[in-house]
This record gives structure tokens, sequence and C-alpha cells, in this order.
């Protein structure tokens, strides 16, 4: 069933678990996360950013998702990931998306808090939950000591932004950036830092930046020709301290593409007769289903479907 997304959220920061928001572009995506949250039983975010509103259309992703959503014995929530603008937030709310992310990150904290504000007074009367974010989500290596501070979340601040906007969740930064190429030396969050703003900060706590970049889908991608290497993620153990220090939404992408990738690429290349896209995909979804799976039992939201 579809559901609002901050409900999810509030449920999993009170029994001290996450909600995984796995990022989608097309009907594989859709298939393999929401057949993984059926087979955990665990309630599910599918994000769609813009980008891939642009690639798939957003009438066509939104009505998808809420098909599927509606025969499903399990709780959805559609959300959209990484609004650029009001416009695409009033469009996101027109299909029936169920939480918005507004990412005002890049600006300065006014503007940030501006924005936001005004995310949340579209989003508020529809029941729809907003996501803001403050901090950079940036490679911290070969920073200096001011840099870092530039670059991850303030505790203070993130307090008076959440007090300002009205936000119903925070993504914050603390070391993590998106893609497979997360650190060159020791993955290293900061976990002092959201501590502190645990302390701070009411609304559920959001991780953006969190796929682990698993090793065997990088060996198998390079078994068949890709180039990646360097690529290096967040630790599991890592994700699981998170968790414990109050976040509460964790959002993977990069981890789904190399699934993707890895399982295309060994089809293509053991079986270079195949031409029927199906057995082509087919296996590149059960990879990508079964990359979720681990994921849903990782952030502890298998078998938390029920109410
Ligand atoms: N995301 C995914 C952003 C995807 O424009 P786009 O469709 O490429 O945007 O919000 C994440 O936080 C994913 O983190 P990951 O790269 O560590 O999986
Ligand atoms: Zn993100």
């Amino acid at each position: 069933m579809l559901v609002a997304g901050g409900e999810l959220l509030l449920r999993a920061r009170r029994e001290g678990y996450a909600v995984g928001a796995f990022n989608i572009q097309n009907l594989e995506g859709l298939w393999a996360v929401t057949g993984a949250a059926v087979e955990e039983r665990s309630p599910v975010i599918v994000a769609v950013s813009p980008g891939a509103i642009r690639y798939g259309g957003l009438r066509l992703l939104a009505t998808a998702v809420r098909t599927v959503a509606e025969d499903l014995p399990v709780p959805l929530a559609l959300h959209l990931d990484h609004g650029e603008d009001l416009e695409t937030v009033s469009r996101c709310l027109e299909a029936g998306f169920t939480s918005v992310m507004i990412d005002g990150s890049h600006l300065p904290f006014r503007e940030n808090v501006d924005l936001t504000r005004k995310a949340v007074e579209l989003a508020h009367p529809r029941g729809v939950s907003v996501e803001g974010e403050l901090g950079r989500l940036a490679g911290m290596e070969e920073k200096s000591v001011e840099e870092r501070e530039a670059l991850l979340t303030d505790p203070a601040q993130a307090e008076e932004f959440v007090r300002l906007t009205g936000v119903d969740s925070l993504a914050v930064s603390i070391g993590t950036s998106h893609g497979a190429y997360k650190f060159r030396g020791e993955p290293r969050l900061d976990f002092e830092r959201l501590k502190l703003i645990r302390e701070r900060v009411e609304v559920p706590l959001v991780l953006h930046g969190a796929s682990s970049v698993p090793p065997w889908a990088v060996e198998k991608a390079s078994r068949y020709g890709a180039q990646l290497q360097g690529a290096k993620g967040i630790p599991e153990e890592h994700l699981r301290r998170a968790i414990s220090l109050g976040i509460a939404k964790v959002n993977i992408d990069t981890d789904l593409r190399l699934a993707f990738t890895a399982t295309v690429r060994e089809v293509l290349a053991t079986s270079p007769g195949e031409f029927d896209p199906r057995k082509i995909l087919g296996p590149a979804r059960e990879a990508m289903k079964e990359v979720v799976r681990e994921k849903m039992r990782l952030f502890g939201s298998s078998g938390r479907a029920a109410g």
C-alpha cells in the first residue's frame, strides 16, 4: 500500500531501525525494489530523482510506482530525491508523491531556509512530508579542517534549520558522498558530529551517499570489461553504527547500478547469442533485488511491514 513517507520514518526512528530509500529510473528498478520489500516484509521508500524524471517521465514513473503500490502487501512511500526547485516539488505533489526532498544544500543558509520553508508550505497541506538537507555531500579527503567544517553539517545550525523550516526529516553530511568513489584511503564518517546533531534535532535523520560498493559487483563487472579501479563505499559496520546513532532513512543508488551493470555485462559476455531483453535484464533485476534484500536486513527494516 502507498503510505505517507513521514510516518515510515517516525516509526523507524522510534524503533531504532532505518528504512532504505532505493532510487529507480525504470521498471527493472521498480520490480527489484518492490520485489525485495515483499520478500523481506519490509517498508520501503522508492526514490525518484529529477534525473530519473527526465529519463523516465514523471507521469509514467509515478503511475507505475503507484500502480505497483496499490497491490503491495507492504508499505511503500513514493519520494522525490534531491528536488531542485519548487516547480519540481509541485509537479511531484500533483503526481501523487507521498514525500519530497528539497535540496537547497548548495545555497547559503538563509536561502536554503527560505527555499525549504516554501517547499514545506506546498507539501504539508497535502499531508506530504518534506526532507531538507544541510551540509554538502563531498569527498572529505585532502580537505583542511576549515574546509571540512564548511561542508559537514553543523549541529547548532541543523537545530535552527529544522526550527525555521518545519521539515519532517533532515539529510546530514557526515562524510559520505554520492557515487562509487567515496574514499581513497580508509573510510571515515564523523560519528561524533552525528551524535551532536541527534542531541539537538528531533526529526528523523537521513544518510545520503550510503552505498557500500560491494566487492563482488566491482569484481564481476571488472571481469567483463568494466573500469572501476579505486571504487570504494561505506563499510556495513559504519552504516549499522550510523543507524544506532539515529539515522532513520538510508539512500542507496550506486549499489543497484553496480549489481545491474555487473550482471548485464556477465550475460552479454557469456551468452553472446542472446538478444532477448528479458533474458538480459531479468538476471540484472534479480541481482538488484538481492542487493535490496541485503540492505533491508542490514538496516533492520526486514519484518517491519506490519503496523
Ligand atoms: N542519492 C541518489 C542520487 C541519484 O541524478 P541521479 O539520478 O544520478 O541522482 O540521493 C543517493 O544518496 C545515493 O547514494 P549512493 O551513490 O551512495 O548510492
Ligand atoms: Zn543523495
